[in-house]
């Protein structure tokens, strides 16, 4: 390690898992405890490949895993489903209570500064099934014919918590726990307005930002809006540009939520699966046009109270 150190840039032995995205990160202990050299390889890694795995990383419990998350950036609370207790920012998806998100999305983007990165721990992983797929959202701009890179340049789409929810419902869960977790996810309801395509603020590379909060295309009428979104995000998650990861316990994955849109695959009926996932603040997006994206709802005034 003192090898190492005196390095200027830590090489990590990173080994690329898919063509397009994603690469796991072999041989490192992840605390909160860990050199700088070591954090800024991570950091470098994740822009490149926009989603790391760690093998065997049961040492870590929420505690560490926040601490750990803190050498990255700031944490970051979802703004309505309530933290694991006794934790400051952790959120557990549990298979028992309706934590399935199987569903293409990008974490938070119903919120304008929606986060820059997740840190996602496998507690409890069931023996087969479960997978978690992420795609990259630059390839899938890049795979855009010119024509339609223009017309998405040139698009703002409002995002929103309350999104329609009878595409959501999973038949393991039951409808008063369905019901439930609408009910907090919604509680309060977020609108913002961001633009299509993104420049990522430390790579200035361009990202399509659109998932399952997007509600409709600004100036479109909805059917044209279905339309054009299928169109666009079908792009996103061609499996050219994805990669998927079959989880242990222990295992950790990190994305760049800035640049990647996820998936998690729900084929393991009743079994118990159980992750927990830490954030990180990001910052406000901005479009090809220099453009930011812009809070709708809740409105100034609400926001006071
Ligand atoms: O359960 C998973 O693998 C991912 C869930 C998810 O969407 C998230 O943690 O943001
Ligand atoms: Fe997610």
């Amino acid at each position: 390690m003192s090898e190492l150190t005196q390095n200027q840039q830590v090489q990590l032995e990173v080994v690329p898992v898919a063509g397009r995205i994603g690469a796991e990160v072999k041989g490192l202990r992840l605390s909160g405890d860990l050199d700088r050299e070591d954090v800024e390889a991570i950091q470098r890694a994740l822009l490149q490949h926009k989603v790391l795995f760690f093998r065997g990383q049961q040492h870590l419990d929420d505690e560490e895993q926040e601490r750990f998350a803190k050498l990255l950036g700031e944490l970051y609370a979802h703004p309505t489903v309530p933290v694991k207790e006794g934790s400051s920012s952790i959120l557990e998806l549990n298979s028992y209570h309706g934590g399935r998100a199987n569903s293409w999305h990008t974490d938070v983007t119903f919120v304008d500064a929606y986060p820059k990165a997740s840190i996602l721990r496998g507690v409890v992983i069931p023996a087969a099934g479960g997978d978690t797929v992420w795609a990259n959202t630059a390839a899938a701009y890049e795979d855009l014919p010119q024509e339609l890179r223009d017309l998405a340049d040139n698009l703002r789409a409002v995002h929103t918590n309350a999104y329609d929810y009878a595409t959501a419902i999973r038949k393991e869960v039951s409808e008063e726990d369905a019901k439930k977790s609408k009910a907090i996810f919604e509680s309060t309801v977020y609108e913002t307005e961001h633009p299509v395509v993104r420049v990522h603020p430390e790579t200035g590379e361009r990202h399509l930002l659109l998932g399952h909060f997007v509600k409709r295309f600004v100036g479109f009428r909805s059917p044209d809006s279905e339309r054009l979104f299928h169109i666009l995000q079908e792009h996103v998650t061609r499996l050219e540009n994805t990669v998927r990861w079959r989880w242990a316990e222990g295992d950790v994955a990190i994305w760049d939520n800035r640049a990647t849109q996820h998936y998690a695959v729900n084929d393991y009926g009743q079994q118990h699966r159980v992750v927990r996932r830490v954030t990180l603040a990001g910052d406000v997006p901005i479009g090809v046009d220099g453009r930011s994206s812009k809070v709708l709802k809740p409105e100034p005034s609400e926001q006071q109270q």
